[in-house]
């Protein structure tokens, strides 16, 4: 029988890949783990609880607060905290970022973004929804409180990114830019063990990924490549194959282990689409970029774009190269406008 290795004896195994590396990003991958499995609980009990259901006030996007959002959110910026690896954090749910005044965070090297619960608008029916982080090396002295710009960095300066996802199973996936690797909890034992070693992408794929309501206002180079996927041709495997769960994580966590394409453009109404480059895209893209994908705006690399706000949104084409690059060419083609 195989040794089991799990997700914190994996984390400080890997901590070697960082040379002269004191431990703090292995604390703070630890701390993480452990927060999304106190979410995992409350998630899975969620039919059972009276935990369903809006809590009544509305986040910075406008949007319907339901009570896991916020239960995740404090889970999540409570072990972070109190951990003391970061000097701050920021999330999809509120509106100002967080800069932790207790000395052993003025002292922390790190900023943790996130989203506390993605795809929460699934939760009533029972469908996957995921939890999704960032990480960057403050740019503000050590001691200082944390400022704005240390969370306003490029996607490229990420330490770790990573996503979990509350599915069949739960799984966490994340990357230190050495490489992707999954774990999947081990309810018995309160784990998470290593089960997808080195995650790779296929490089081209048969899925897409689409909310196709919003096919009329796309752009003509978008909509013409849900058009080319639809088309029967033997020698490039189509017609494709629709697959839209409209929860982001599980959506490119199938295409990341089978190959496809997730995608959410701009429409007429919201040019930039609707996910937050800082929140979803930024550690989506790390993540898929290290496992040998593609993510983009439909024509720049989501992780070179200078943030300007913690809440912005960015269109984002993600997936198998073969197939970013195809909706490239053709958005290159026909957008006037480009994407
Ligand atoms: P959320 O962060 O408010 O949950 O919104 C993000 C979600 C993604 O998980 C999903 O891919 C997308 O919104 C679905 O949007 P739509 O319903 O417009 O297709
Ligand atoms: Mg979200």
């Amino acid at each position: 029988m195989s040794s089991i290795v799990t997700l914190s004896e994996f984390i400080m195994e890997r901590q070697d890949d960082f040379p002269f590396a004191s431990g703090d990003l292995s604390r703070l991958l630890t701390d993480i783990g452990v927060a999304s499995k106190i979410i995992n609980h409350k998630v899975n009990k969620a039919g059972l609880q009276d935990i369903l259901g809006a809590v009544g006030t509305t986040n910075v996007q406008g949007e319907t607060q339901m009570k896991l959002d916020v239960f995740s959110d404090h889970a999540l910026l409570n072990a972070v905290r109190w951990g003391g690896q970061v000097c701050g954090a920021a999330s999809e749910e509120n509106e100002r970022y967080f800069a932790f005044d207790a000395e052993v965070n003025r002292k922390a090297k790190y900023v943790l973004l996130f989203d506390p619960l993605d795809g929460s608008s699934n939760i009533d029916v029972n469908v996957s929804i995921g939890t999704i982080f960032s990480i960057f090396r403050r740019t503000s002295s050590v001691g200082d409180l944390a400022n704005i710009n240390d969370f306003l960095q490029k996607g490229d300066e990420q330490v770790a990114a990573g996503y979990v996802i509350y599915g069949s199973s739960t799984m966490l996936v994340y990357t230190t830019g050495h490489g992707v690797n999954g774990f999947t909890l081990e309810p018995s034992i309160g784990e998470f063990c290593l089960s997808h070693k080195n995650m790779t992408i296929p490089e081209d794929g048969k899925i897409y990924s689409v909310n196709e309501g919003n096919l009329l206002s796309s752009s003509k180079g978008v909509q013409e490549y849900i058009n080319w996927c639809k088309q029967s041709d033997k020698k490039t495997n189509r017609p494709y194959t629709a697959r839209y769960i409209g929860s982001l994580v599980a959506d490119v966590h199938r295409n990341l282990i089978k190959g496809g394409i997730y995608m959410y453009p701009g429409t007429k109404s919201a040019p930039n689409g609707k996910l937050r480059l800082m929140y979803e895209a930024n550690p989506l893209a790390f993540i898929v970029e290290q496992a040998g994908g593609m993510a983009t705006d439909g024509k720049r690399r989501v992780m070179e774009m200078q943030p300007t706000d913690l809440h912005q949104r960015v269109p984002l084409f993600i997936g198998s190269k073969k197939m970013v690059e195809k909706v490239h060419a053709l958005i290159e083609e026909l957008d006037t406008e480009k994407a």
